[in-house]
């Protein structure tokens, strides 16, 4: 079984153009159904890809999708019965595992309504025992949060603003059925997925989730990269397990029922999933190929390398450009990062190459992968095409800067620095409250922030008061009362106040201010993209003040 861990894909160097009822689940069986699956058998899907634009006149304009949530069944793998899931389409029809590759142009403005096609009841397990989207009248709640977008807080997808079928429940941030998403960004990977409070590890292990790139055609162009159809691929890898009937599979009792009948800390699959099939193989050229490689797994880290030791070289992350490309042999993703590279077929000296997995799980103390697959070699006879002389060309003018962190909180802070911010689950069954105090010990992650003054407040009612009372811009608050200032080490009883100054970081350096109301309400939020401790509580509000 972790031999299967450790390959997500094959790729085949050629030439040429072109939970039902049944027998109880233990891990024993969600094993075996990995262990039968025969690796690299189905070819990798291409997601269909939907314009995020209309071309009139010869100049790109605004345009709006319409883009639905379908319960249908899918197809992981050659002999696996078609698995029930809840996946984005234009049309059920079109639905897939993972969504439609959405495509933006930056600087274009692009509208999507989002419709909500699902039934009444969840397929697989959730917990009624945390803050979490309960419809009175049964549906199952989503709200797309498009990751990495810079975006007003009404179409961040708040996880309050969830929706049921035909809007008939809507949660308390709910505001609109479309979305706004200004593409004022630098161009780069993002990616779409469900959002619901308390729902986000079901409902992405059901399968609500896509990638959403926005291009920069003037400067992709001059980066000269990879480009087409053909060879600029979305590689979104999820591991998943499957039971015997083919159903995916989610644990509904948890790892230790004396503390929590169902919690979960982190949910692993046994089979690794690339663009919605199981371990497939991808047939490739002898030149060169952009690939943009999400890490759609609710936990699972990917440390991966190419099984014949070609090189990426990596040219972007998530949703910038870096200044100049980076080798390396190894990729290490944390849950829900991209990583955009470049690899070089041609320089092959092999006809298959695994792209091999090896990072622990869980990361980084967990179990090591190890071990080889045996009987998973294709065939493909392949002629060397002509010699690929495509170069690549560094991005300096289109990396993210830093923004200046002066002007806020302390002063202290030097650009580049980074603080660490814990989340702490809040008293069973409260719901998110802004500025939240009496926080209690137990589940807990920690994220970075960019540079600013923490403060702690001593308590819900002052902490309020506090944060609507200062203005970011303050470079050195005046103690009060109730505030300590430069805190460094954070009691877990404590409402805690980042001060931070969000700008809004324009392509080719400097920032400006949003171009949209970002202080309006719902406000965002700020969790753990560990799905289960995101879906466990560890998702905070955030709301920008001035
Ligand atoms: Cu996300």
């Amino acid at each position: 079984m972790r031999a299967m861990l450790w390959f997500p894909l094959l790729f085949l160097v050629y030439s040429g153009y072109s939970s039902a009822a049944g027998p109880p689940v233990t891990e024993e069986s969600l094993s075996e159904v990995a262990a039968s699956l025969k690796m690299y058998v189905d070819e990798l899907p291409q997601m269909p890809r939907l314009h995020g634009y209309s071309i009139s006149k010869g100049s790109v304009t605004p345009t709006k999708l319409t883009i639905g949530m379908y319960e249908k069944d899918w197809k992981f793998h050659r002999d696996l019965p078609p698995t029930k899931v809840f996946v984005y389409g234009t049309s059920k029809a079109a639905a897939t595992f993972p969504g439609p590759a959405i495509e933006a142009i930056q600087g274009v403005p692009l509208s999507v309504t989002w419709l909500n096609f699902l039934p009444r009841r969840h397929f697989l397990p959730w917990d009624p025992t945390i803050p979490t989207a309960i419809p009175k009248r049964g549906g199952v709640p989503t709200v797309v949060h498009l990751h990495s977008g810079v975006n007003p807080p009404h179409s961040d997808g708040s996880a309050l603003a969830w929706f049921t079928a035909g809007f008939k429940e809507t949660g308390s941030a709910w505001s609109r059925a479309t979305y706004t998403y200004p593409n004022v960004q630098h161009s780069g990977n993002l990616w779409y997925h469900d959002h619901a409070l308390g729902m986000i590890p079901a409902n992405l292990l059901a399968g609500l989730l896509g990638t959403y790139t926005i291009r920069d055609p003037v400067l992709d162009a001059k980066l000269n990269l990879p480009s087409g159809i053909e060879f600029d691929r979305q590689l979104v890898i999820a591991d998943r397990s499957f039971t015997k009937d083919g159903s995916l599979y989610l644990n509904a009792t948890g790892v230790d029922p004396s503390v929590h009948p169902q919690w979960h800390p982190e949910f692993f699959g046994d089979v690794i999933t690339v663009n919605g099939k199981a371990w497939p193989y991808m047939k490739v050229q002898r030149r060169k190929y952009r690939l943009r490689i999400l890490n759609a797994g609710n936990a699972r880290y990917l440390g991966l390398s190419l099984s014949n030791g070609l090189p990426f070289t990596v040219v972007a992350s998530d949703s910038s450009y870096l200044p100049q490309p980076v080798v390396t042999s190894r990729l290490l993703l944390a849950p829900s990062e991209i990583t955009d590279v470049i690899v070089d077929f041609s320089k092959s000296k092999t006809r298959e190459i695994e792209l091999q997995n090896d990072a622990q799980f869980p990361f980084p103390a967990g179990e090591l992968l190890a071990g080889v697959v045996e009987g998973c070699h294709e065939d493909e006879v392949h002629h060397p095409l002509r010699r690929d002389q495509q170069r690549l060309r560094p991005a300096r003018a289109a990396v993210h800067q830093r923004a200046d962190p002066a002007g806020s909180g302390d002063g202290d802070a030097e650009a580049g620095d980074d603080r660490a911010v814990e989340c702490h689950k809040p008293h069973g069954g409260q719901p998110p409250a802004p500025y939240p105090s009496g926080f209690v010990q137990g589940h807990q992650g920690a994220g970075t922030f960019g540079a600013g003054g923490l403060q702690e407040l001593h308590g819900e009612e002052e902490g309020r008061a506090e944060v609507q009372r200062q203005s970011p811009r303050r470079r050195r608050p005046r103690p009060r009362s109730g505030i300590r200032e430069d805190v460094e080490e954070c009691r877990e009883d404590r409402t805690r106040k980042h001060d931070q100054r969000h700008r809004q970081v324009q392509p080719g350096g400097g920032d400006k201010p949003f171009p949209f109301d970002a202080t309006a309400e719902p406000g965002y939020v700020y969790h753990c993209h560990i799905l289960d401790h995101e879906g466990n509580g560890m998702i905070r509000p955030l709301k920008l003040v001035s």
